[in-house]
């Protein structure tokens, strides 16, 4: 069996997957993109435009989503587990995942880049994280229409800091919901006593929100410098100071403690 991942530095879909793969402790090739233009890198391996693609040699066709992947490996490799055996709980550790999947991440990510896109240049290292020198270079051919790019990213994910107070209140309801789940299940994980797959997910999706040091989102040196004697703008600040107000602030910063 040989793993190869497909993925962008920046997605927390495929932060999920590193997580999980790096918690199973399996080796794996890691073919990181040029955001941009992963998609059309990764529809002609997968057929779909998303990453992260698992491809395992092992298995019928390639893996192109964040959730098969994690129960392909849990197959895979049950040690470790990331799933609960019994099957209530596993049906709520599913439901968990897909609600940050699907509603959760958005309002966390453009809370964030309504104010990351009114920087180009750091919106341009942000998205330059990770990449080979190699690929540095061709992203260099990218900076005259990095303008237009921005400005289309803007457009396309509506954002702008009047909706970027939406995208907040949805992140601290967010917060809010799970601290009362963390309040129903015992205080340190969704589900059940120990780590599964809706914690991770969950420290995916909001680490993102937080931006975390330590995590694929923290604040870059560019961005400190796009403003002066702070780390990002005072609107974005005082946000974070609200969502670190809830306990799921903390939770979070635990899980990439004590799990990642
Ligand atoms: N349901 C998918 C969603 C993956 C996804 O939306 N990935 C984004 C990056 S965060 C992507 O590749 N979008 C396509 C694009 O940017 O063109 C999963 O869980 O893997």
């Amino acid at each position: 069996m040989r793993l190869t991942l497909y993925h962008i530095h920046a997605s927390p879909f495929a932060e999920k997957a590193r997580w999980a793969l790096d918690f199973k402790g399996l080796e794996y090739k890691s073919e990181l993109l040029i955001p941009g233009r992963h998609a059309d890198t990764v529809e002609k391996i997968s057929g779909t435009r998303t990453v992260p693609v698992l491809v395992d040699t092992d298995a019928p066709a390639p893996i192109a989503d964040s959730t098969d992947i994690l129960q392909h490996l849990e197959r895979i490799a049950p040690d470790h587990a990331l799933f609960p055996e019994g099957d209530d709980e596993r049906q709520q550790v599913l439901e968990i995942e897909d609600w940050l999947d699907e509603q959760v991440v958005r309002p966390c990510a453009r809370m964030n880049y309504s104010f990351l896109s009114e920087q180009p240049e750091a919106f341009f290292t942000y998205f330059s994280r990770g990449l080979s020198r190699t690929q540095k270079l061709g992203m260099a051919f990218i900076r005259p229409m990095l303008p237009r790019i921005v400005k289309q990213f803007r457009e396309q994910r509506e954002l702008s800091r009047e909706a970027a107070k939406g995208y907040h209140r949805e992140v601290d309801s967010a917060f809010e919901r799970i601290e009362r789940m963390l309040a129903n299940s015992g205080g340190r994980y969704l589900v059940g006593d120990s780590f599964t797959a809706a914690d991770l997910t969950a420290a995916c999706m909001l680490g993102l929100a937080l931006r975390l040091a330590g995590t694929p989102w923290e604040v870059t040196d560019a961005e400190r410098r796009a403003y002066p004697g702070r780390v990002e703008p005072d609107e974005l600040l005082d946000f974070r100071a609200e969502l670190a107000g809830r306990s799921t602030t903390e939770w979070v910063a635990g899980l990439w403690r004590n799990h990642r």
